[in-house]
């Protein structure tokens, strides 16, 4: 039957006073590539941050690090890979190149690889190892370059350019189908720069010709998905530490948005006027920074957290991008692979039992059999719930075999034609009436996931109610589930630091600590102000000890890389010393003009 026929039978039918409405809803924009619909259905995949910064103990390296210290002993991509799928991640994205410019593969266009490195005398090529692992163990591939690069001499010039497109289309024809390309938006300034150690200035959104990079993933990667800050694939969530707003829209309009801090709060919720389909990925690391550190064995989140951080990326519309990082032997760390894989297990039980199996679900209005209730459950992505046209609201009813305890629920849009729906809430019948469901968060946007954890009720009888579309409701699932013992609450232990006791002379540009008396000190840690926008951040600084005000000596000078992105604790360690002050001087601000801000200080 072609469309002609449809019609004619629709005519028919309506002349006989028959309300026939079999067609799909009309789409409604922005709407989604398919490559774009295959990468959220990922849900979780990982990163792995690996290079120079790993023997170096570094976050951002300057780009001087020898290739020699780059050595790892035991090495071995396919342990990440094993490690990695049992943590239930179905792709991984490697640094092939951060922004220190060393390059984990033999590129053809600098010596700072991997092939002047001890690593299997030269001969190793990391990408290509990982992307067979990645292959052998059916998991997809992706690669992270860094636009910005501290160690070449001629970044900043158009030569760097080219340099930069090349090593791109060697990555986009040397290793096989990938599923996600990364270009990083930090552009600190300084750098090595081939020694010239200063400060370089580009303007990020002409210097690089994105539109050129992004045409060449197109045509030979097709598949890919973009990141950047402002996609075109996807985009950053705004923040690094993993989760969106639960009002999250996959719309922006990209390059648009006013910078700083108000475009982190959009980047975290979305557009709802956007007019591109650009999906947010929340990107978090499992240790307080990147790159592996041994101290920070012991900060690895734990699977509580893990878990807590799932249903506010993946259950906020958004994909989990969980860093993994390699350490220094060349192997995930037992710390990180146990927490990993005991959070993936965590989810697959939580999301086991469907309590909507066996139950009835039922819905007030629906366009056809083809776009009824028993789509809801049927476990089909592609079959979906639809409302006639013009009906942007509906109820989904739930009836239990009996009582049953619920704390859990998951819904689902169909966004191949778009993502649709506003607000709604989430009822239940207590005795003879009807009460909302209390939530934690609100009941705005489903997209393509939206998950809801509230305290147990115990029912026979809920139901959803959508209360507003931006038209007819493509709902594709829906689920219920209860978790015994569930925890919700996160716990942020990594900024946990015993300090020495201390007073403190704040001024704009310094804070100056006094321990009360003359006592060995070796570390200062800072926690910025976790205030909206992180105001009064550090970029780079001094750090100055000694018995008098009048006579201190400098111990420490450094910056506090990637702080705008990710404010964490930062830890400075110096050689011990005999002290009574510590000053902590901002040479830099992140943002000109600002005056220190912190939440803690801590000294040992
Ligand atoms: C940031 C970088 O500066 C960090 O080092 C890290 O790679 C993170 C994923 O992106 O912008």
């Amino acid at each position: 039957m072609n469309s002609k026929h449809l019609i004619l039978g629709a005519l028919l039918l309506s002349s006989m006073g028959i309300k026939a409405q079999v067609n799909a809803p009309a789409p409604i924009a922005p709407l989604p590539e398919a490559r774009q619909v295959s990468w959220q259905k990922m849900e979780t995949y990982a990163f792995i941050h690996f290079g120079p910064n790993t023997y170096g103990d570094r976050e951002w390296g300057f780009g001087d690090a020898d290739p020699k210290s780059f050595n790892p002993t035991k090495l071995d991509c396919e342990q990440w890979a094993r490690v990695l799928k049992k943590g239930g991640m179905k792709g991984v994205i490697i640094t092939a190149k951060h922004h220190d410019g060393f390059c984990l593969w033999p590129t053809m266009y600098t010596d700072y690889s991997v092939r002047n490195s001890p690593y299997k005398e030269g001969k190793g090529d990391i990408v290509g190892e990982l992307a067979a692992a990645c292959r052998k163990y059916g998991l997809k591939f992706g690669v992270y370059l860094s636009p910005w690069d501290r160690h070449q001499g001629f970044y900043a010039t158009p030569i760097y350019r080219e340099y930069f497109h090349a090593q791109l289309h060697e990555l986009l024809t040397k290793y096989g189908e990938l599923f996600e390309v990364w270009f990083d938006g930090a552009n600190g300034g300084d750098g090595w720069y081939g020694g010239a150690k200063e400060t370089r200035k580009i303007d990020a959104n002409t210097y690089y010709d994105f539109p050129r990079a992004w045409a060449a993933v197109d045509s030979l990667q097709p598949n890919a998905v973009i990141f950047s800050d402002d996609g075109p694939g996807c985009r950053w969530v705004g923040n690094e530490r993993g989760f969106a707003m639960a009002t999250n829209w996959s719309f922006i309009t990209p390059f648009a948005m006013p910078p700083g801090a108000e475009k982190q709060f959009m980047l975290q919720q979305g557009q709802p006027d956007g007019t591109k389909w650009v999906p947010s990925e929340c990107d978090v690391s499992i240790r307080p920074g990147w790159f592996y550190h041994e101290r920070e064995n012991n900060k690895v989140k734990t699977p509580d957290q893990l878990v807590d951080l799932y249903y506010r990326n993946v259950g906020h519309n958004g994909t989990f991008l969980l860093n993994v990082p390699v350490d220094k032997e060349g192997l995930i760390h037992p710390a990180d692979s146990a927490s990993l894989i005991d959070f993936h297990n965590r989810i697959v039980k939580e999301f086991a039992n469907n309590l909507l199996k066996g139950a009835s679900v039922s819905v007030d209005s629906e366009r056809g059999k083809a776009f009824g209730a028993k789509m809801l459950t049927d476990g089909n992505y592609d079959s979906y719930w639809a409302t006639p046209d013009g009906v942007v609201s509906g109820t989904m009813n739930i009836k239990f075999k009996r009582t049953t305890k619920v704390n859990r629920m998951m819904l689902q849009e169909y966004i191949p034609l778009g993502q649709r729906v506003r607000s709604f809430v989430v009822e239940y019948l207590n005795g003879k009436t009807w009460q909302p469901v209390k939530m934690t968060e609100e009941t705005t946007t489903i997209g393509y996931k939206r998950l809801l954890r509230f305290k147990e009720i115990t029912t026979q009888r809920m139901r959803v109610r959508i209360l507003d579309a931006r038209g007819p409701l493509c709902i594709n699932e829906i689920g219920a589930y209860y978790v015994p013992g569930a925890k919700d609450s996160y716990v942020d232990n990594t900024s946990e630091v015993q300090s020495l006791p201390f007073t403190v002379d704040k001024q704009a540009g310094e804070v100056t600590l006094d321990l009360g008396k003359v006592q060995p000190v070796k570390a200062l840690y800072y926690l910025p102000s976790q205030a909206n926008a992180n105001p009064g951040l550090i970029d780079k600084y001094e750090i100055y000890v000694g018995n008098t005000l009048d006579n201190l000596k400098r111990v420490a000078v450094g910056e506090f890389s990637n702080i705008r992105n990710n404010p964490i604790m930062q830890e400075v360690f110096f050689t011990p010393q005999q002290a009574r002050y510590v000053r902590l001087k901002a040479v830099r601000m992140v943002r000109e003009g600002e005056s220190i801000a912190y939440d803690k200080l801590a000294v040992q």
